[in-house]
């Protein structure tokens, strides 16, 4: 019986039961560059060189370890385009009996693949993707019948399941969470270990003048490519970080410094979503660190929260929320994206370095997406959909079930709080405590009103006043709204006068 393996580009994890299951003398592994994936949002021209280059790097791998493998290059002549076009070509051409492929981790193609039964005429086996801790049903068994949704308390049952950081049923140093301790700047002057960058060989060469000629109109540049796109390398990256700049993670965690986009962040998130390295070799890697007394305990706590926490949390939300987590638009939001998302050209200084940095890197750090491009998406009311796009395209890390969470449940609040206990806004004091972006800024921090003042301050009040009906009833929103009501109503109305002229501004797409 000979099976055709459909290998989408982020399902490079050999172990995946679709592959490692695989019958070599019988099974074909197919893999496809197709146009539909790269296109259905503009990808960063690097995320696009990243992905085929370790589509074909992963290829080749499996070639070599005797699978039977079909790669179809963008530019081959039988490339049909997108996926199900590919298979369809594939299974007219050679005989098969059944197609499998990994449930997909986007809510567009499951449901597509859902019918592919009916489409091909023959058995589709959608296989399960066992690189998770935890299971879309899992989550949903754990928030049924819950009032409110905590990530906090679901990373507890990971912790516990998974017997991570564990001392028997009690969390190693008596707490579970020690995110207080990691919230510092960095100080002046710090110096920050390297990024672990690799050169290009032939393949990821190829691939880069394919993209610079097949894809000249998408986002970003291709400058610089330093990516890992092999498993090997992506390996280097995480053992790397876990050696020089675990120690440091913790502390500063949520620093932003001008000029330096990488700092003690561990970069692997492009690895773990696209397969090349699997969450659990990555949180053993950190829990084996601090066992081994190398680094403290906020660090490696901090790290594995994000991974065993974060990740599987957003994942299993996405899925239980789907599709209204799409289309759900809390405060009924709809400006359109102003164009300095796309050029970065805006007087704003944290803006600014936030988008030129993603321009150059395909990637910018956790408080640069939240605190200072997110922060702004919600206090402007820019429009779910748009932010929503733009955040999939821009990041090379970028998938819809990671995503979409993140932008819908923690940065816009559209989701009215499924996923945030409160919204993530903040005036410009946050963004000046936690970088150094103000010092070279058109405006000033200090400011709270006129042409020269801080648009985070004006922008963050206006927020707050225009929707106190749906928030004031939030405990956690409680002392802002004390101090709302303290604050004289002639300030109030100053700052929502700026908040106005800067939104009209922005409506206009005029350069603020
Ligand atoms: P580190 O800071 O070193 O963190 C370690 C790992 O923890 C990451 O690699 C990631 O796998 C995981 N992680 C941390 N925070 C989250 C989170 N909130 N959700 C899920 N995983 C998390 N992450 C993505 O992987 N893909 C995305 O498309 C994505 N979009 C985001 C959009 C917004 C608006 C926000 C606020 C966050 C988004 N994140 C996304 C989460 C986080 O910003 C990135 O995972 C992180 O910046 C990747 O860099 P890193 O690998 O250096 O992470
Ligand atoms: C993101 C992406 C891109 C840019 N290109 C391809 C591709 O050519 N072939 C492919 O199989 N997968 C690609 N992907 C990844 C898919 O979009 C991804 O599998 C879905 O979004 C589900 O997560
Ligand atoms: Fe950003 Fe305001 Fe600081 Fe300028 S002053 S960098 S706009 S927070």
């Amino acid at each position: 019986m000979a099976t055709l393996i459909l290998v989408l580009g982020d399902q490079l994890t050999e172990t995946l039961p679709a592959i490692a299951d695989a019958v070599k003398s019988e099974d074909t592994i197919l893999m496809a560059e197709v146009r539909e994936e790269a296109t259905y949002v503009k990808h960063h021209k690097k995320k696009i060189a990243f992905l085929f280059s370790a589509m074909r790097h992963f290829a080749k791998a499996l070639k070599n370890k005797s699978f039977n493998v079909r790669y179809v290059e963008y530019l081959d002549s039988d490339n049909k385009g997108d996926l199900l076009a590919q298979v369809k070509h594939e299974i007219s051409e050679n005989d098969y009996d059944a197609v499998k492929v990994t449930i997909p981790g986007e809510y567009r193609l499951l449901k597509s693949m859902e019918q592919w039964e009916n489409v091909l005429g023959l058995p589709v086996t959608l296989c399960d993707d066992n690189r998770f801790l935890s299971t879309p049903q899992e989550f949903s068994d754990w928030a049924e019948g819950k009032k409110q949704l905590r990530m906090e308390f679901f990373y507890r049952e990971m912790r516990r399941k998974h017997n991570v950081l564990m001392d028997g049923k009690n969390p190693i140093g008596g707490k579970w969470n020690y995110d207080a301790q990691n919230r510092e700047s960095m100080p002046e002057n710090h110096k920050v270990p390297k990024h672990t960058t690799f050169s290009t060989d032939d393949i990821t060469s190829d691939v880069i003048e394919l993209v610079k000629r097949e894809f000249a109109d998408h986002f970003g540049d291709l400058n610089d490519f330093h990516f890992a796109v092999t498993r090997e390398h992506a390996l280097s990256v995480l053992n790397t970080f876990i050696e020089e700049r675990l120690p440091n993670f913790g502390q500063y965690q949520d620093a932003m410094v001008e000029g330096k986009p990488w700092l003690y962040h561990s970069h692997i998130a492009f690895y773990l979503n696209c397969g090349l390295l699997t969450p659990k070799e990555a949180i053993q890697a950190a829990e084996h660190a601090y066992h081994a007394g190398q680094v403290p305990l906020n660090s490696a706590e901090g790290f594995i929260r994000q991974i065993l926490g974060w990740r599987e949390y957003v994942r299993g939300f996405y899925w239980h929320f789907m599709p209204n987590l799409k289309t759900d638009n809390y405060f009924n939001n709809s400006r359109a994206l102003p164009s300095f998302f796309w050029d970065a050209q805006t007087n704003m200084n944290c803006m600014r370095q936030c988008i030129k940095e993603t321009q150059q890197n395909a990637y910018a750090h956790h408080i640069q997406r939240l605190m200072v491009i997110g922060n702004f998406s919600l206090l402007t009311e820019l429009s779910p959909d748009e932010v929503q796009a733009w955040y999939l395209l821009v990041y090379a890390d970028a998938y819809e079930w990671v995503e979409l969470p993140n932008v819908a449940g923690m940065i816009l609040y559209s989701d009215g709080g499924n996923l945030a206990s409160k919204p993530y806004v903040a005036s410009g004091s946050y963004i000046n405590k936690m970088s150094n972006y103000c010092k070279n800024c058109g405006y000033q921090v200090s400011k709270k009103t006129g042409p020269k003042a801080c648009p985070f301050n004006y922008l963050y009040w206006h927020f707050i006043d225009k929707h106190r009906e749906k928030l004031s009833n939030n405990h956690r929103m409680a002392m802002i709204y004390k101090t709302y009501g303290r604050m004289k109503e002639e300030n109030i109305e100053a700052m929502k006068q700026d908040a106005t002229i800067f939104l009209t501004k922005l409506s206009k797409n005029e350069e603020v």
